[in-house]
């Protein structure tokens, strides 16, 4: 097993959800931790709490991840300790609506194309290249159940997740001789404020996803994640679907009552 301690690790939406366990359950194991996401004040919060309990280093970043200029400037902005980047944990995302795709909001495309595939796109060009300097590295990228089967009125999302099940595969070829693992993550229902923003905040609709059942936690997606990246080095596990006992498929659910 790969021992975290002192490694750097970045987390893109480590505000909420998954990435805000992933950030805690690395800095549990030791790891200095990167936090960005658009919710600055709840960065910090979460910032100083992993700083205080578990005495590593932390650092706040505010980051749109779709502004390739944003990304840039602020990645060539950081002291150069937090370049030395080990682990990037690519989980910025968000669906938007769910609509038919004739009745679809481009907006909402936009939104989930730009962030999804985009932001994705940005963080990694900017982040890639110092790991294949160092000929070393791991890019996790949280991908979706949904990047390997749709489901009704799942179409953009599930589009925008097979491009990162794609991009995940192809990163995985073009830094093949750089020593660079890349994993894909890709949960079903995970309960996190997800539904949420899918619903624009209505929680009635929000709850309603997981009534009947018992959906993932983030934390079981983040303990996954940290079993990834504890692998000895030769070890890469390429991609993981992890659903909750209650759900076969993106349109398969066992619910009681
Ligand atoms: P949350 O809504 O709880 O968290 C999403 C995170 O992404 C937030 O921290 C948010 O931060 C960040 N984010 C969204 N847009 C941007 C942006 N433009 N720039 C920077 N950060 C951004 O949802 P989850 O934790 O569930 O989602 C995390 C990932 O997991 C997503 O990629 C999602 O698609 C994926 N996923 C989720 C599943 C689920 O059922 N929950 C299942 C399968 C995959 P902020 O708003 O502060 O910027
Ligand atoms: C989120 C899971 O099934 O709602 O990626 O698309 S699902």
């Amino acid at each position: 097993m790969r021992d975290l301690k002192h490694r750097t690790v970045f987390v893109t939406g480590a505000s909420s959800g998954i990435g805000k366990a992933c950030a805690t359950l690395f800095a549990e194991a030791g790891a200095n931790i990167l936090l960005a996401a658009r919710r600055i004040e709840k960065v910090n919060k979460l910032s100083e709490e992993l700083r205080k309990q578990y005495k590593i280093k932390t650092k706040e970043i505010k980051l749109d991840v779709r502004n390739y200029d944003e990304v840039t400037k602020t990645l060539s902005l950081i002291d150069d300790q937090w370049k030395q980047i080990d682990i990037l944990i690519n989980n910025a995302g968000l669906a938007r609506g769910f609509d038919k795709i004739h009745e679809g909001k481009v907006e909402d495309w936009d939104e989930m194309i730009d962030t999804n595939i985009k932001g994705l796109l940005f963080v990694t060009r900017r982040v890639l290249p110092l790991m294949v300097e160092r000929k070393s590295g791991h890019i996790i990228n949280i991908g979706s159940i949904a990047g390997h089967e749709t489901y009704p009125s799942g179409n953009v999302y599930a589009a925008t997740k097979f491009a990162v099940n794609a991009l995940s595969k192809s990163i995985r070829m073009d830094a093949l001789d750089k020593g660079i693992k890349v994993t894909s993550i890709d949960p079903g229902l995970v309960e996190t404020e997800f539904s949420l923003v899918r619903f624009s905040g209505d929680e009635k609709q929000a709850k309603s996803v997981y009534n009947g059942l018992t959906p993932l936690t983030a934390n079981d997606i983040a303990e996954t994640v940290l079993f990834c990246a504890t692998r000895p080095e030769n070890v890469n596990i390429n991609e993981m679907i992890i659903t909750p006992l209650a759900q076969a498929s993106t349109a398969h659910y066992y619910r009681k009552s």
